[in-house]
């Protein structure tokens, strides 16, 4: 792991040279853990003299413990972290992304030229190197226990928020953490009988019946590495609707599977998945995009949706999840977090078979 943060702190900085800027000041959460190893709040200083960490004094010890190679830098209780980071900011800077106060403060010092661009560092990070995606398959490994686990849990009469409880649970003692997506209360989706209509439903106090379908969708940290898998299942016997629409998802989501590869278009992905479910007329009730990428945050580029020209690289960890959802009846999605290369290959491998628990 640790020769990943070197690498990426040359390659960063190769990429603000070329842009004839010498320093590299990173704000954002998940890029100060790319290229340093700690998970905290606080100002990345990259250059030529080596990587160094502004952060709180409550942070200190934590981050000297967990940065890789980084010089941790406090101010005295008090001064604010962006003060101390100034004194040490010169020249010409490319960063992530600034917090308001600080450009200000940055930009009315006349000796500093700011360059904020996030997009650099997105187009490194959706490239995996080989830590990053054993990350990757160990947190979809965990998820897929995770189903396993859930077909235990699910019964006649359970809530959702205690098969949530329960799943969540699991998933801390397993080596799990839940990532933060604002639009949701619930760091997983429990959705059974109509709820399961909504693409995001969030976790309600509902009791599960006999005939429910139940959609559970699961993104998960690992180490910093986010996963992310749906499956639905029924609890009883199907009825020939629930079947129709389970079998129309798994094929449009196994075509699409087929279609990802290096070099193919995002679009294109999206629209082998949209042309299966077409094919059955159900159009109309496929709502949202194909897929989207995975990493250090539960949605990242690149996404697989319409009208997204760009290409898929080898290296790229993307989903692949169609779904149907008819309003007030029942939703159907099958999610699988996917390697990019001369084909895609699968991390997430719970069975796809229509299960009736
Ligand atoms: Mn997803």
């Amino acid at each position: 792991m640790s020769s990943s943060f070197l690498k990426r702190r040359e390659k960063v900085l190769l990429k603000a040279e070329e842009l004839g800027l010498n320093q590299v000041l990173v704000s954002n959460v998940e890029n100060i853990y790319y290229f340093t190893g700690f998970w905290g709040g606080g100002y990345l200083l990259l250059s030529r003299d080596g990587a160094k960490l502004f952060t709180g004094l409550l942070e200190r010890f934590r981050a000297q413990e967990n940065s890789f190679e980084t010089e941790v830098i406090t101010p005295a209780l008090g001064v604010p972290v962006s003060s101390k980071l100034k004194e040490y900011v010169k020249g010409c800077l490319l960063a992530d992304e600034i917090p308001f106060t600080l450009k200000e403060g940055l930009e009315k010092s006349l000796e500093v030229t700011l360059k904020v661009n996030p997009k650099i560092f997105y187009s490194m990070r959706r490239v995996k190197d080989e830590d990053e995606v054993s990350l990757l398959r160990e947190a979809s490994k965990l998820i897929d226990r995770l189903y396993e686990f859930s077909t235990k849990v699910i019964r006649e009469g359970v809530s959702e928020r205690e098969i949530a409880s329960k799943v969540i649970g699991e998933a801390v003692y397993l080596g799990l953490d839940t990532p933060y997506v604002n639009t949701d209360f619930t760091p997983i989706i429990v959705a059974s009988g109509p709820n399961s209509s909504f693409p995001h439903a969030q976790v309600c106090d509902r009791r599960l019946r006999r005939g429910d379908v139940v959609k559970l969708d699961f993104f998960f940290r690992y180490k910093g590495y986010v996963s992310d898998e749906t499956r639905t299942f029924i609890l009883g016997s199907a009825s020939n609707d629930f079947r129709d629409a389970y079998e129309t998802v798994l094929c449009a989501q196994e075509e699409g599977l087929k279609a990802v590869k290096a070099g193919a278009r995002a679009c294109d992905v999206d629209s082998v998945c949209r042309k299966v479910i077409a094919e059955k007329g159900f159009q109309e009730y496929f709502v949202h995009g194909t897929g989207h990428g995975v990493g250090l945050e539960v949605h990242e580029p690149p996404t697989i949706s319409v009208n997204q020209c760009e290409l898929l690289e080898r290296g790229n960890v993307v989903t692949v999840e169609p779904g149907l959802y008819f309003p007030g009846k029942f939703g159907v999605r099958i999610e699988d977090t996917v390697y990019v290369g001369d084909s895609a290959i699968c991390l997430t491998a719970f069975t796809k078979e229509l299960i009736e628990l």
